[in-house]
């Protein structure tokens, strides 16, 4: 109970405990559930880390991709993609840096304009598992 350990802290005379108790008791439910029950929300689905980071809005082109998975990935039974402007762009080079991630590099132009990047993975039990991210690229206006 969240409403105890925040007085027991403070040194209670029993009479006051006890009153503390019949005051709890004559709360309405509601309150009470308010008070003790500390809700804990269904477990979202994780947002792994990306790089780019999901949502950013870059001043240049990205040239790798990065996405940090729960699991060390099996490189040969995963991809990483990524769709632009402009349609699909050239990924190569997928591996992993040892740190339960994919990378790649990004290659030809990148223009301005919403990015996806799509990764597609193996779990450790062989289950296929897939993802993916968004960010832009905006760069800054060339005359001042
Ligand atoms: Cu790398």
């Amino acid at each position: 109970m969240r409403l105890s350990t925040r007085y027991s802290t403070v040194a209670l005379a029993p009479f006051t405990a006890l009153a503390l108790f019949t005051a709890l008791a004559l709360l309405p439910r509601p309150v009470l559930a308010g008070i003790t029950i500390e809700e804990t929300a269904p477990e979202e689905q994780a947002k792994p880390k990306t790089e780019p980071t999901a949502g950013a809005e870059l001043s240049r082109p990205a040239r790798s991709l990065r996405v940090f998975l729960p699991h060390t990935p099996n490189v040969e039974k995963s991809s990483l993609s990524l769709e632009g402007p402009a349609g699909a762009l050239e990924v190569q080079g997928l591996h992993t840096m040892g740190s339960d991630d994919l990378m790649a590099r990004v290659v030809g132009p990148m223009p301005d304009g919403e990015y996806v990047a799509t990764w597609i993975t193996e779990d450790p039990d062989g289950k296929t598992t897939t993802g993916s991210w968004k960010f832009s690229i905006k760069r800054a206006a060339r005359n001042p």
